[in-house]
């Protein structure tokens, strides 16, 4: 075998040039593989289109012409954003640029004084990586392409879109004390137009719910104002539109070139906030809090019966638990966050809120879930703060485009647009609340964790623990469940890979360089300079502090990587449908940590194997040379990694028991107790890498206690006429019950959350009449008014005895 491959092996080093694309030596006859017309992505042939050519040097000599970059590379998917197409040699300024995104959508582009390429993004429906292409040609022909990054329109940055000033005013418009003039503003420098046109856009979803007919749409409805200095900001005092534009309840403003007809599709634009567009309604607007011919801002009656609100069950608290720990399932909502001073608007009272990031299956229905300051969740049921479901989530879902699945928009519509009716615009918010009924947390259970670490040590989903230094690439987890597959490169970690079924790839790697991780998509690296969140294909894909990256995958299942000192850690959280699905160096997860070392071929070493045996259990978790998920994208990883053996066996590592673990004194007082701590300072001679995985370590019991499961008894009412106190429903909570002024307390007075998730007492029932505290004062009081007055008589009686016998004195 060997031989065969080195000609191959030699090839690849001959042609390799160094670092950065360019002419191929031997390779630049263009022939019809000579090129990368056309083939952008693939490899094979006599040079590679792939993004791995560059690394290794085979790449075709055009592929800077035909594999597009382009900068910006994102924006929002309301579009209308001017991008430029790099490397890209334009022949006759005159010659139109035709792009074309997702094969569908065309936007003209142009060509600058500087013969630069220009293309203008699309009006989407979607978030994403949409691919797209310029024609050179007029059209016949699309042999160049790229990727566009669409995102959702909250998630791009203020400075990307026209600001409304007041947005508050904007929207409640024409409600007692709000009036008067409007504003906008926007960047002049933005639109390259002396002149320019507001336009009214708005937006509706149509025909019958749940259907094939169901369609999202953007309509331009008619100009603001026209042919207006483009001076960076405009007033106005709204007028209620003509009643045929009535319907549309929901839109943004555009502002755009006045050269452009009103409307003109996808060309260069600043778009607002999309808003409730109350200051273009009529007066009679708030009359009926569900107003609207179809109906769109009802909550929707079906809604209890159409979506379980049970999906995505809330995490049962915050703090510490489970609603920031369990990465693969919740994230952070964006308008109400603990680590950025909890400005929560709709939810007062609340100081963090995350969403199930996926939605549910069927129906595309959100959760968002609230809590107080003292970390626990607020339920519609208690508060109009409380934790709604969604029925679109505001992030949208996969396959997007379609309700209620467009993201943002189909949220703002059935969600955001109700609330305006009912708890803004009109008094009737427990009117929302009951058709928005908060999930309680009692069938919420956290997600189980496996973490690796150091140099490497691996914590099993039921908690065992071993240490495995591999020279290699390993399999931590696969799953036929969901097809999930988690691969790593060690010894010490340098490279994780992740795909479930058939989503993208995405690998974390040390890149060694400023930003000390480098994220790989399909083998190509990706920017994190303007987005730090990307929806990608079968997972959503978030990066903290260019040191964390968090991968939540459609099942449900989440993998952290972050660095921790000279290696990376990995931590991968399972719902419990996973259990007994799992298999590789992360174990067997069924709750019983003594057959997590299990082989392939179902052989079970036992929990007490020494660390020499485990080795062999870890070689034998070598990633197979089909399934590997790793890129292979230098001469360095193609030699030792694609070419040589998964498993280098003539690697042969330190073993714990075999390693006399004397520590220096130095080393014992940072580790204490930490055994891996001590064999990482041990094998390195390093303190700082022994620092490094005793605070990995850390961090993996931390993240591990915020799992352990919290028993929720459940809501309790309060009794009718009467009245609780306490919205705590945690194991050791009490609620405390009262009955209004008339009614008397028939049950307990207080009950109690037991261990076992059930309330020491029901609620009880508050009956009319008037209650034993009244009766025994009454009765009580009417003794004591008799024994007065039988006080007074008797004194009186005295007295008047006295007076005689004065009187009678003398
Ligand atoms: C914005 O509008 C609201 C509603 O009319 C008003 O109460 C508030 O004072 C305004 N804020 C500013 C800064 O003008
Ligand atoms: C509205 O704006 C106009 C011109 O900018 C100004 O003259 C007028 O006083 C403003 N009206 C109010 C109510 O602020
Ligand atoms: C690792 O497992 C062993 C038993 O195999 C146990 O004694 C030890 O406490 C565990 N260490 C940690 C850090 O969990
Ligand atoms: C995997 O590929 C390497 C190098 O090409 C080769 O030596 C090895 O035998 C292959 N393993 C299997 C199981 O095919
Ligand atoms: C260990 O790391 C922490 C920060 O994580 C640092 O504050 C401390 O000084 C380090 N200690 C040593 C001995 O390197
Ligand atoms: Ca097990």
């Amino acid at each position: 075998m060997r031989p065969l491959l080195l000609p191959w092996v030699l090839l690849l080093l001959a042609a390799a040039p160094g670092p950065g694309p360019g002419p191929v030596a031997g390779l630049s006859s263009p022939g019809a593989q000579g090129t990368c017309s056309s083939r952008c992505g693939e490899r094979g042939g006599l040079c590679s289109c792939h993004p791995t050519c560059a690394g290794l040097g085979d790449c075709c000599p055009d592929v800077r012409d035909f594999c597009l970059e382009i900068q910006p590379y994102s924006g929002s998917m309301m579009g209308g954003k001017d991008f430029l197409v790099q490397h890209l040699k334009w022949p006759s300024p005159s010659d139109p640029v035709i792009c074309r995104f997702k094969e569908s959508v065309q936007t003209l582009g142009h060509v600058d004084s500087s013969g630069r390429v220009h293309c203008v993004s699309p009006l989407l429906y979607e978030t994403g990586r949409i691919p797209f292409t310029v024609s050179m040609d007029n059209g016949r022909s699309f042999p160049r392409s790229g990727t566009w990054l669409a995102m959702h329109p909250s998630k791009v940055s203020d400075s990307e879109k026209s600001q409304l000033v007041n947005e508050t005013l904007w929207q409640y418009y024409g409600t007692p004390g709000s009036g008067g003039n409007l504003s906008v503003t926007w960047d002049a420098g933005a639109l390259p137009s002396s002149a320019v046109s507001i336009e009214l856009w708005g937006y509706e979803e149509t025909g019958k719910p749940y259907s094939g007919e169901w369609m999202a749409k953007w309509s331009y409805l008619y100009s603001v104002t026209t042919n207006i200095p483009n001076s960076g900001s405009f007033t106005f005092v709204p007028k209620p539109a003509p009643q045929n534009y009535q319907r549309w309840q929901l839109g943004a403003l555009r502002i755009v070139s006045s050269k452009h007809h009103g409307g003109a599709q996808d060309v260069q634009a600043l778009w607002s906030n999309e808003h409730a567009l109350a200051w273009h309604l009529g007066q009679d607007f708030r009359a009926d809090p569900w107003p609207g011919p179809a109906g769109s801002a009802r909550p929707g009656r079906s809604w209890r019966t159409s979506c379980p609100t049970s999906w995505r069950s809330c995490p049962t608290a915050l703090h510490p638990g489970p609603a920031r720990a369990d990465s693969g399932r919740f994230h952070t909502d964006y308008g109400c966050d603990v680590e950025r001073g909890s400005v929560c608007t709709y939810h007062p009272g609340a100081v963090h809120c995350v969403r199930s990031v996926q939605a549910s299956p069927r129906y595309a229905a959100g959760q968002q879930c609230c809590y107080t300051k003292e970390g626990t969740q607020i339920l519609t049921a208690d508060s109009t703060s409380g934790s709604t479901p969604d029925r679109g989530h505001d992030w949208g879902s996969p396959p997007f485009r379609a309700p209620p699945r467009v993201p943002g928009l189909s949220h703002w519509l059935y969600d955001v647009l109700s609330f305006y009716h009912c708890c803004l615009w009109a008094p009737d918010c427990p009117r929302y609340m009951r058709r928005r009924p908060s999930s309680d947390c009692t069938s919420y259970r956290p997600p189980r964790l496996a973490s690796a670490f150091g140099d490497p040590h691996f914590v099993t989903f039921d908690g065992a623990n071993f240490t495995f230094n591999g020279r290699g690439e390993y399999v931590l987890l696969e799953s036929a469940l969901t097809r999930l597959s988690v691969q790593a490169r060690g010894t010490g970690l340098t490279a994780v890979a992740v795909q479930e079924d058939n989503s993208d790839v995405v690998e974390v790697r040390l890149a060694g360089g400023a930003a000390p991780l480098q994220v790989l998509l399909n083998q190509e690296v990706l920017s994190f300079a303007e987005q730090n969140w990307m929806d990608l294909k079968g997972m959503f894909l978030s990066v903290a502090a260019g040191d964390s990256v968090s991968i939540m995958l459609s099942s449900g299942a989440g993998v952290e990587v972050s660095v921790q000192g000279p290696f990376l850690s990995v931590a991968v959280l399972l719902p419990e449908k996973f259990l007994t699905h799992t298999h590789g160096l992360l174990g067997t997860l069924n709750d019983n940590p003594a057959d997590d070392f299990t082989l392939r071929s179902g052989q079970v070493l036992p929990p007490t194997a020494s660390s020499r045996e485990l080795h062999r259990f870890g070689a034998d978790w070598a990633v197979r040379n089909a399934s590997s998920l790793l890129t292979y994208d230098s001469r360095l990883l193609v030699n030792n990694f694609l070419y040589g053996p998964k498993h280098d066996p003539t690697f042969q590592p330190l073993f714990p028991e075999e390693t006399p673990l004397s520590p220096s004194q130095a080393a014992a007082e940072l580790c204490g107790d930490d055994h891996f701590c001590i064999f990482d300072v041990a094998a390195t001679g390093s303190l700082s890498v022994g620092n490094a995985t005793r605070a990995a370590h850390q961090l993996h019991q931390r993240h591990a206690q915020s799992l352990q499961p919290v028993v929720s008894c459940g809501w309790l009412a309060p009794p009718p006429n009467g009245r609780k106190d306490g919205t705590r429903y945690l194991v050791g909570s009490t609620v405390f019950f009262h009955c209004d002024n008339g009614y008397s307390l028939d049950g307990a007075e207080v009950s109690h959350c037991q261990a076992d998730g059930t309330w020491s007492r029901p609620t009880p029932t508050c009956q009319p009449g008037r209650s034993h505290a009244v009766l025994l004062s009454i009765i009580f009081g009417g003794l004591a008014a008799v024994a007065v007055v039988t006080l007074i008589y008797v004194l009186l009686r005295r007295r008047k005895s006295h007076t005689t016998a004065w009187t009678s004195r003398p």
